[in-house]
């Protein structure tokens, strides 16, 4: 863990002096940024990442984007620095005066060392324990005197030298029991959530699904912060609609419903109605005893999302049941100025390279990109799973810094680009090459069709004219085009990705909700 995300303020300076060599820190502007970047560095690289934030103000700053971190499963050690002890009592300025309730419902573990010499250890424990599942964010507030004293060499190097390992394996019993409820059924269906790529389980997942004829859909898309089944792949339905009615309709015809690797389930708008189809029971696989524990209806094992679909293909052989129906090819949106965001999203399906990477914050578009592009490989696409805007322009960047090898789009709102602007400072200043895709509609279009399925009308503040997102991107260094129209498109958006800089690309959009 030698790359540290952070804003330094006077109370983190001590432990950044003389900071080695072999240490890498990325400065990010706003704490939101430091953070959100961590936590697409720690998804991406699959390890633990490390942001370091300034005392009370700096967890403040940083909160939303801790609570995306938890909704994302993202491995997090967040240290900040507090006053010294000796000024801790009288609450000198700057004393975080409760640094450890502040961020506590949002961290699996929020702590101060009784002592200077207890800081090592602290940071090990939260390492490991950030590491292991559930996975997520944990804090340890750690006063600006404490680098200064002597640590215990012995006791550091042991607490360095640990290996903690949490996958844990289902229980035969219920893995025995699901496997005879799937051959059993007539028609179950399987949904793929994003522990799967989190896990590294595609290959079962799919094996799975061809082995037992299995339709699968995607976890409705608000809590998809990552894709857990290939989407090009035949089998592939599409993604779950996010409220109770709509998806139990969605899922009606099946009997068994098994779910992979997500909360049952991400819901979002209040839209009431049975909770499975009629007749239809559920089993999940998660390896978060909350999700495990809080969904409102079927059974669920707590394991490894790899080790379970592994040991439940150990028990299925080939079915023969009818392959389910592939779904259309999605079609061209038909010429427009401006262009629909669906067209936008199929000129990057055009360009989009082999190994590409997507991190989407375009909250009106998501379902056009995820329809056109089909994204079909791991570690393909970052989403903020908590719903905290800010999370993709940061993320992108610790996704680009994980993942020197791919190229790394970040498609944008320019609405949600504006919770982390400051980012583009350190794509541009550290030469990460990103290529920013705005859709700007002038607008807050989800929420105009939020205000529609919730018969609000006259809401002020839903309309956003002028945010100039391309001279944004200058200001802070990146080199930045407006573009109008597919065939511009196509070519800017192309050498973008291609050249080994950052760049930001604005193209107006048409107003509204995007489907398709
Ligand atoms: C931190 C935070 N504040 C506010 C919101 C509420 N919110 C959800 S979507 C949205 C609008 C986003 O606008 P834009 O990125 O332009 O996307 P569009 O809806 O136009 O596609 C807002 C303000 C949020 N999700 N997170």
């Amino acid at each position: 863990m030698t790359t540290i995300f952070g804003n330094p303020g006077s109370t983190e300076l001590p432990m950044l002096a003389e900071l080695p060599g072999d240490f890498r820190y990325v400065l990010g502007l706003q704490e939101a940024v430091a953070v959100g970047m961590a936590d697409g560095y720690a998804q991406a690289g699959g390890t633990v990442a490390h942001v370091n934030l300034h005392t009370a103000p700096g967890v403040g700053n940083a909160m939303g984007a801790i609570f995306n971190a938890q909704a994302n499963h993202s491995p997090l050690l967040v240290t900040a620095g507090q006053q010294a002890r000796s000024l801790m009592t009288l609450q000198a300025n700057l004393t975080n005066r409760d640094a450890t309730r502040m961020p506590h419902p949002l961290v699996k573990w929020s702590y101060e060392p009784p002592r200077a010499e207890d800081v090592p250890h602290a940071l090990a424990r939260g390492l490991h324990l950030a590491g292991l599942p559930p996975r997520g964010p944990v804090f340890v507030s750690v006063p600006m005197d404490d680098w200064s004293a002597e640590a215990d060499a012995q006791a550091a190097r042991h607490q360095a030298e640990r290996d903690v390992t949490g996958r844990a394996a289902p229980d035969p019993a219920a893995v025995k029991d699901v496997a005879s409820r799937l051959e059993a059924a007539s028609s179950p269906v399987l949904v793929a959530g994003p522990e799967i790529d989190a896990a590294r389980a595609w290959d079962a997942a799919v094996e799975l699904a061809e082995r037992q004829r299995l339709p699968v859909w995607a976890t409705p898309a608000p809590g998809g912060g990552r894709i857990g089944f290939p989407e090009g792949h035949p089998a592939f339905q599409g993604i779950l609609p996010p409220a109770i009615g709509p998806l139990s309709e969605t899922l009606s015809g099946h009997d068994v419903v098994l779910v992979a690797g997500s909360s049952v389930f991400p819901y979002y708008p209040n839209i009431p109605g049975p909770l499975l189809p009629e007749g239809a029971s559920l089993i999940a696989l998660t390896s978060d005893p909350d999700e495990a524990a809080r969904a409102p209806m079927g059974d669920a094992i707590v394991a490894d999302v790899a080790l379970a679909l592994d040991a439940l293909l150990a028990e299925l052989g080939q079915s023969q049941r009818e392959a389910p129906e592939p779904r259309p090819e999605p079609e061209e949106a038909p010429a427009s100025d401006p262009l629909s965001p669906g067209s936008v999203h199929r000129v990057l399906a055009d360009v989009f390279p082999d190994g590409g990477i997507v991190v989407l914050e375009s909250p009106s578009s998501t379902l056009a990109m995820r329809n056109q592009l089909r994204l079909s490989a791991p570690g393909s696409y970052y989403f903020g799973a908590g719903g905290g805007l800010g999370f993709g322009l940061a993320a992108a960047i610790g996704v680009q810094l994980a993942q020197p090898e791919r190229p790394v789009v970040c498609a944008l709102g320019e609405g949600s680009a504006q919770y982390a602007i400051q980012g583009l400072w350190t794509a541009a200043a550290y030469e990460v090459p990103v290529t920013f895709l705005v859709l700007r509609n002038d607008e807050y279009a989800i929420l105009k069709w939020f205000a529609g399925l919730e018969s609000v009308t006259g809401a002020p503040g839903l309309d956003l004219p002028a945010v100039e997102c391309a001279s944004l991107a200058e200001a802070y260094g990146v080199a930045a085009s407006r573009v109008t129209g597919r065939d511009e498109l196509h070519a800017v958006l192309g050498e973008a990705i291609a050249s080994e800089r950052p760049e930001l690309v604005e193209v107006p959009v048409a107003p509204g909700m995007a489907l398709a």
